[in-house]
């Protein structure tokens, strides 16, 4: 919808005045409930986004630089399994992943197109911008969009040589849906999947918890800001008038679960007022407001989701410390079309 000058760029956006509807339904479900929760996709505002990629560079943070490991180490055998020549990433973010896929595609010299899709504007269009330039030839089709509702506004593959696509799921991502809504977003993506296609599942595994929980405790403290700026973005968007400095950051890994949990615990009782929901919200002294659940799995946890979601696991790739996996699925063949 919006043509951004002299390049092969083209960015839709599905995000509009329904947008604001989407996180006012749900802070008006998720703060009058008794136990009270919001879903992480409100995380990342141009500022949220920011403040996620500066998590993805502190020590403690594992998966991404385990996972773009994995990717180089097997970024070619996966582009010489589809003949790929179209790459399209689920919550894109900064494409320093994409690259690693793109780069094989280039080499192989079947790359066309990247469609990042991701719900933040800026990282969308960002994406696109330094992707052309970098590589000249490849058309950008980005997508600003929410993938649990906008994957049918993405463009079709467009057939042909190199018509054959990746569908990238990266960073772990996925462990952010609780495990019945999980199947049914990998099931929409499988229905975008044609027969020679693949799908690149990125998972952060079950391991030592200790090295889970120092991952979402950074000593610089910026998961914590991040956490925090959940309350400045509903601050911002629906007038509401948090305090994010008397909330503090907690992070834990629930061993039932098999996954992470942060949530923002008052540290005083507190009156908040929503002001565009005309709702007033109250926090007692320690309350807790659950933001995020980070599943972590078992290779035999991820296989089984797939098969639950139509999909069948074509290869399983992993770090020597298996910290990580990537995994590689696709359409079973009887079921392809
Ligand atoms: C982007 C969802 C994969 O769960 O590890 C990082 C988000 N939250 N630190 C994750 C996140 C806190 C991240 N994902």
């Amino acid at each position: 919808m919006t043509p951004l000058p002299d390049a092969p760029i083209q960015v839709d956006s599905w995000l509009s005045g329904d947008e604001e509807r989407t996180l006012a339904n749900d802070v008006l479900d998720g703060l009058t409930k008794p136990f009270k929760e919001l879903a992480p996709k409100h995380f990342y505002d141009a500022r949220g986004s920011e403040l996620f990629e500066q998590i993805c560079e502190q020590p403690e943070y594992y998966p991404t630089r385990t996972e773009l490991a994995i990717l180089r180490d097997r970024a070619t055998e996966i582009v010489e399994r589809t003949g790929a020549g179209e790459l399209l990433e689920l919550g894109a973010g900064a494409s320093d992943k994409a690259r690693v896929l793109l780069d094989a595609m280039r080499a192989a010299g079947t790359l066309r197109r990247y469609i990042p899709l991701d719900v933040s504007q800026s990282v969308v269009e960002a994406a696109a911008r330094t992707l052309v330039d970098d590589y000249p030839g490849m058309a950008v089709h980005g997508v600003v969009g929410d993938f649990e509702r906008h994957l049918a506004h993405v463009p079709p593959a467009d057939g042909g040589v190199g018509g054959n696509r990746i569908v990238a799921l990266l960073g772990g991502t996925i462990g952010n849906f609780p495990p019945g809504t999980r199947r049914g977003v990998l099931a929409k993506i499988a229905g975008l999947l044609g027969p020679e296609d693949r799908l690149v599942l990125g998972t952060d595994l079950v391991k030592d918890p200790q090295v889970i929980e120092a991952a979402y405790n950074d000593a610089a403290g910026v998961t914590a800001e991040f956490n925090r700026n959940l309350l400045h973005v509903l601050n911002r968007e629906l007038d509401a008038d948090f305090q994010p400095d008397a909330f503090e950051h907690v992070a834990f890994y629930d061993r039932r679960h098999e996954w992470v949990e942060m949530r923002l615990r008052a540290t005083r009782a507190c009156s908040v007022l929503i002001g565009d929901l005309d709702l007033r919200v109250e926090f007692a002294a320690g309350e807790e407001l659950r933001t995020e659940i980070s599943a972590k799995f078992t290779a035999e946890r991820v296989a089984a989701d797939l098969e639950a979601a139509g999909l069948e696991l074509d290869a399983w790739f992993t770090d020597e410390a298996q910290l990580f996996g990537a995994s590689l699925a696709r359409v079973p063949a009887a079921a392809a079309g």
